[in-house]
């Protein structure tokens, strides 16, 4: 670890922690009236239609579980004590709780009302080692809000939220970078968060039942199961993602879109408008220091026939490069469709920050130079004005000699 000098060295330490409470409504429950300590209690209806909130961790060990009926909760166990909910009252702890996270942590992104996503890489000097502070926010919630907590750390969000799941309840689990595939690999594919039951039963299908066995299927198998996550599953199963906080913002998206007065009939017209459109949407990922991970093109005829087409990047990218690649590519798969086209669009989505998402290496000479031509380009742009610049391809037949012929009808 480390070896690659400062900036590296700081994306290997396992500082991305995730803090979750443990069975967070009932613990208050048992907090405010602790004859309940200890016994099976559940938070939420005890009408018929009743469902547990929140389960006790004595109520667990009888198979009691969260979103269960509580007439099922009640079978399970016949002498469990069921507490009404206090929506308000939990509330008010869990802002408790988050001020707790702010005074010892700059970057904190909220989840939901009882867990967060920290970055404590930028804490280290103050407070030590994410193990020290993990060990301090849990002790800090415990002597001034009567509370147990659990702590997962790592280098990836989507570790450090199995990591704390793993060390319930009332534990913490710092994984070092090295060991993330070995922690990951015995764990059963259901605990990566967003690997729902659906995506379980297919992976079942294909012979996977744990996060190890995901890294011996071939990526066209696993795309076919996960879809458009499935790179990002891959390499969470290898030990190799490094999302770390802000990526709750995923689902945004950014694009530009136009609609002309008069259809567009000519194909290659077409394909400039949206290589334009690509590249404006590039600059403005570089303008946000965002890459994204998924493309979309839409084409909407004048009778109103709208076709909306995604394709999904092996790497996530800001480059007007690539995004032109994968809309053209999308074009020409469509253009049979459409005869007419009156609005065309160019959007991007699965953005990430470019500065944790991992780097691209394959063809690294070639996209280093398309980078380099591109900043030049957002440069001259930002001096001259969005309309001084294009590429080649964009402006026709006459300048199209500067460039790499890939384009298969050569304009
Ligand atoms: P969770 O953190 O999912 O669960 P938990 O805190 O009860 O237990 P754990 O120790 O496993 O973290 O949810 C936090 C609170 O959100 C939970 O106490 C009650 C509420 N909640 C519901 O109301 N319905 C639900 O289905 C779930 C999962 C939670
Ligand atoms: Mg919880
Ligand atoms: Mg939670």
């Amino acid at each position: 670890m480390g070896a690659d000098g400062g900036s590296q060295e700081q994306v290997e330490i396992p500082g991305i922690l995730h803090l979750d409470m443990d069975a967070f409504f009932a613990s208050v429950e048992i907090r405010d009236d602790p004859s309940l300590r200890g016994l099976p209690v559940v938070v939420g209806g005890a009408g018929a239609r009743g469902v547990v909130a929140a389960a006790s961790y004595p109520a667990r060990t009888r198979g009691i579980r969260s979103a269960m009926p509580m007439a099922t909760a009640r079978r399970l166990a016949p002498d469990l004590l069921i507490v009404p909910p206090r929506g308000d009252h939990y509330r008010m702890i869990s802002a408790q709780v988050m001020a707790i996270l702010n005074s010892v942590v700059a970057d904190v992104e909220q989840l939901s009302i009882d867990e967060a996503f920290l970055d404590v890489r930028g804490a280290r000097r103050l407070f030590g080692e994410p193990e020290q502070i993990a060990a301090l926010l849990r002790r800090r919630i415990r002597d001034e809000l009567g509370l147990p907590s659990s702590v997962g750390g790592s280098v990836s969000r989507a570790v450090a939220k199995i990591a704390s799941a793993h060390a319930k309840p009332d534990g913490q689990l710092i994984v070092p970078a090295a060991d993330t595939a070995e922690f990951l690999a015995p764990l059963p594919v259901s605990a990566v968060s967003g690997i729902g039951p659906k995506a379980v039963a297919a992976l079942e299908k294909i012979g996977v039942h744990r996060i190890g066995e995901i890294r011996d299927i071939p990526p066209n198998a696993l795309a076919r199961v996960l879809g458009p996550r499935a790179p990002e599953i891959r390499r969470l199963a290898e030990g190799c993602d490094r999302t770390g906080l802000g990526r709750q913002v995923r689902e945004r998206s950014l694009g530009t879109e136009r609609t002309w007065d008069e259809d567009l009939t000519d194909g290659d017209e077409v394909r400039r408008r949206i290589t334009m459109m690509a590249d404006d949407v590039a600059r403005q990922l570089r303008q946000e220091g965002t890459v994204a991970r998924t493309v979309v093109l839409k084409l909407r005829s004048p009778d109103g026939t709208t076709i909306t087409r995604s394709s999904t990047l092996d790497q996530p990218t800001a480059s007007g490069e690539r995004l032109r690649e994968h809309v053209v590519a999308l074009w020409e798969r469509e253009r049979h469709r459409l005869r007419r086209i009156r609005l065309a669009g160019v959007r991007v989505t699965h953005l990430e920050s470019s500065g944790t998402a991992p780097v691209q290496h394959e063809l690294a000479s070639r996209s280093t130079l398309w980078r380099d031509l591109e900043t030049a380009m957002d440069q001259a742009t930002s001096r001259f004005g969005a309309a001084s610049l294009s590429r080649g391809s964009t402006l026709g037949p006459a300048s199209d000699g500067a460039q790499r012929t890939e384009d298969p009808d050569g304009r």
